[in-house]
C-alpha cells in the first residue's frame, strides 16, 4: 500500500497522483495543517475557501471509493505539518512509500523532497505546457516575451485558430480593450453560495488576528459550483471583458471580471476546459472576439508563462530586488489610514474578499509599492497572504517580475510605472480624493505624480537606456530645473511623513 498525498490546491479528480495509483490498493492523505494555514497571515477566506473546498473533495473521492485519511486542522493527533502527518499516516498503515503531484511551491517542494519516506513525485499536468517545454521555448531567447510563447500554446492548443492562422488574423486584440469604465454596468457580479459554518467557525477561532473579513463568505467550494459561477460569467460578463478589463469604480468591485481565478488555481476548473468554453461562446455569436481573445491569453498566456518563469528561475527568486529598494511596507496595505482614494479602495476590497483584479493589483497597489521604493520581499509576502487565488507559482512572478521588476527586467521589458493620470483615466477614484490629480506639485498634489519623477530620477542609470522609457527622460529633462528640483524635493518629504506613519 502507498500514501497518495493531495493538497488544498490539488483538488482536481485527473491530478497525475490519483491517475497513478489504484483506489483499491493505495490510501489518500489530506491534512489540514498549520504550518499551510500560517506560512504567511493568509487572508481568513483564503484559509476558508481551501479547507471547505478539501473536505468536499475529501468527500467526494470516498463515494468514488478511495480510502482517505484526512486530518482536521483541530485533530488532536495533527502534528501541524502537510511532512509530519505523511510520516505519522505512514506509520500508522505501514505503507512503502508516497505519490505525490508536485506542488506549486518550492518551500512543499523541498520540503517533501526532504522527507525520510521513499517517495515518488509526478509531474502537475494540469497546465498546458510541461516544465520541459517551457524551458525549451526559453533556452537561447534574449528575451522572454509573453506574447511569442502565447502563439505556441495558441497553435498547441487549436484554441481561435483558422488553419495555422489567428482567427480574425490577428495574435492579439489587446488594442480594442482598455477603455474607460461605462456609465452602466449590466452585469451582477460573481455567484454567491452557502457557506460551511463548522469551518467558519473553526478560521474565525484560529485566525480572528488575520488581516481580511471572514464573513460574508461566498465562495464556490466544489466543481459544480465553480462551473456554475463560470457559466454565470460567460453569459453575462464575457462579452464586455474585453472592453473594461482594466477599468476601476469606487462602486463596482469586480467589473465584467470572471472570478475563477480561486477555482482554477485550486483546481476545481480545468484551464484547456475553461478556454474552450469562452471559445465555444465566441463561435456561437455570443461574445465578441476582442473579449475571448483576451480572456484566453490570460489563461493560456499569461497564467502559463508565470509558471514557466517560477519554476525555470528557481527557489531564490522570490528573494530578488534588483532596485535595492527596502522601504518597509506601509500600514496602509494592512488597512491603515490613507487620504490616497485609489490605495484606500483597492485594499478595502482586498481586505472585504480576498480579491482585487488585475489592474488594481498591477497600476494601484503595485505601482505605488515600486515607486514608493518598498522591499519587493515584503511587497510578495503581503499578496501571497491577502488574496484567496495566491499560491507562489503564480503570486511571485507576477509581483517580483511584473510588478515590482525586482527580477532586473525577465518579465516586464520596463517597470509597470504611472503618474496619477493613468488612475485617472481608468476609474473614478480621483474624483473622491483628498489629493488633486491634477496638481503636480503644492499640498494636495496627487502622490503617484510625484513619486513617479522620483522613481525615474533615482533610478536614472539603470533606465536612461530603455528604448521604451526614453521618451519619459525626455519630458524630465526639459522640465526647468526649478520645477524638477520642487518635484524632488516635495517627493522626498512625502516618503519620509509615509515612514514616520503619518496618515498620508
Ligand atoms: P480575469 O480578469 O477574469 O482573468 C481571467 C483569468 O486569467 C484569471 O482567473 C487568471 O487565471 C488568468 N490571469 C489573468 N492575468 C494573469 C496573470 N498575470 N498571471 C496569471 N494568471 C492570470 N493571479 C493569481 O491567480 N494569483 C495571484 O496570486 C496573482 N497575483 C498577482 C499579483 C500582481 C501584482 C498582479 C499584477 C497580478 C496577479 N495575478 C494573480 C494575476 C491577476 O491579477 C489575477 O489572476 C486576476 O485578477 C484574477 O481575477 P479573475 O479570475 O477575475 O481574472
Ligand atoms: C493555502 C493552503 C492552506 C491555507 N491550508 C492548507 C492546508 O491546510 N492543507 C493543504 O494541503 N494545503 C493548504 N493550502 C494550500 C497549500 O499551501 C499549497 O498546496 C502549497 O502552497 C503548494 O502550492
Ligand atoms: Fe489615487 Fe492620486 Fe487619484 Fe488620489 S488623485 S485617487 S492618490 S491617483
Amino acid at each position: 500500500m502507498r500514501l497518495v498525498l493531495v493538497l488544498g490546491d490539488q483538488l482536481s479528480p485527473n491530478l497525475s497522483a490519483l491517475r497513478k495509483t489504484d483506489k483499491a490498493k493505495d490510501m489518500i492523505v489530506m491534512a489540514e495543517v498549520m504550518a499551510e494555514a500560517s506560512y504567511v497571515p493568509h487572508h481568513p477566506k483564503k484559509i476558508a475557501f481551501c479547507l471547505t473546498a478539501m473536505r468536499k473533495f475529501a468527500d467526494q473521492l470516498r463515494q468514488d471509493g478511495w480510502q482517505v485519511a484526512y486530518s482536521r486542522l483541530d485533530d488532536p493527533d495533527n502534528t501541524g505539518s502537510i511532512t509530519g502527518e505523511l510520516i505519522r499516516r505512514a506509520a500508522e498503515t505501514n505503507a512503502k512509500g508516497v505519490v505525490y503531484t508536485e506542488p506549486g511551491e518550492w518551500r512543499l517542494i523541498n520540503a517533501l523532497a526532504d522527507m525520510p519516506l521513499r517517495s515518488h513525485c509526478l509531474p502537475d499536468d494540469r497546465f498546458i505546457a510541461s516544465h520541459a517545454e517551457f524551458d525549451d521555448w526559453a533556452k537561447d531567447r534574449k528575451q522572454l516575451r509573453m506574447e511569442y510563447f502565447y502563439r505556441d500554446m495558441r497553435r498547441k492548443t487549436g484554441l481561435l485558430m483558422d488553419g495555422d492562422k489567428p482567427e480574425g488574423g490577428k495574435w492579439n486584440y489587446d488594442h480594442d480593450n482598455r477603455k474607460p469604465a461605462p456609465d452602466q454596468i449590466n452585469y451582477a457580479g460573481p455567484l454567491r453560495f452557502p457557506s460551511d459554518n463548522d469551518v467558519l467557525d473553526l478560521v474565525e477561532a484560529r485566525f480572528a488576528q488575520n488581516f481580511g473579513d471572514l464573513r460574508p463568505f461566498w465562495f464556490a467550494t466544489d466543481a459544480a459550483q465553480a462551473q456554475e459561477q463560470l457559466t454565470h460569467w460567460l453569459d453575462g460578463g464575457l462579452p464586455e471583458f474585453g472592453d473594461f478589463q482594466d477599468a476601476m469604480l469606487n462602486d463596482h468591485q469586480f467589473l465584467f471580471h470572471s472570478l475563477i481565478s480561486f477555482y482554477l488555481n485550486a483546481g476545481l476548473l480545468d484551464p484547456l476546459d475553461v478556454c474552450k468554453q469562452a471559445e465555444a461562446a465566441y463561435r456561437a455569436g455570443h461574445a465578441p472576439l476582442n473579449a475571448v481573445e483576451g480572456f484566453i491569453r490570460q489563461i493560456i498566456g499569461w497564467r502559463e508563462y508565470v509558471r514557466g518563469i517560477y519554476f525555470r528561475e528557481g527557489p531564490d527568486y522570490t528573494r530578488r530586488n534588483a532596485l535595492d529598494h527596502d522601504r518597509s511596507l506601509p500600514a496602509m496595505y494592512w488597512g491603515g489610514e490613507t487620504r490616497m482614494n485609489c490605495m484606500a479602495k483597492s485594499v478595502g476590497q482586498t481586505q472585504s474578499e480576498a480579491y482585487a483584479h488585475h489592474i488594481q493589483r498591477l497600476m494601484v497597489t503595485g505601482n505605488f509599492a515600486l515607486l514608493a521604493g518598498i522591499d519587493p520581499g515584503e511587497v510578495h509576502a503581503w499578496y501571497l497572504a491577502v488574496y484567496a487565488d495566491a499560491y507562489e507559482w503564480v503570486e511571485a512572478p507576477n509581483v517580483i517580475g511584473m510588478s515590482q521588476y525586482a527580477d532586473d527586467g525577465i518579465i516586464a521589458s520596463k517597470p509597470y510605472i504611472s503618474s496619477g493620470n493613468y488612475i485617472h483615466k481608468m476609474s473614478d477614484y480621483c474624483g473622491s480624493c483628498d489629493y488633486r490629480v491634477q496638481d503636480k506639485t503644492g499640498p494636495d498634489a496627487c502622490p503617484f505624480n510625484l513619486l513617479y519623477w522620483h522613481f525615474l530620477d533615482r533610478h536614472r542609470d539603470r533606465f536612461t537606456g530603455n528604448p521604451r522609457m526614453g521618451n519619459m527622460y525626455r519630458v524630465w529633462d526639459r522640465m526647468d530645473e526649478a520645477r524638477r528640483t520642487r518635484v524632488l524635493s516635495e517627493a522626498g518629504k512625502w516618503l519620509a511623513r509615509l515612514d514616520a506613519g503619518e496618515v498620508v
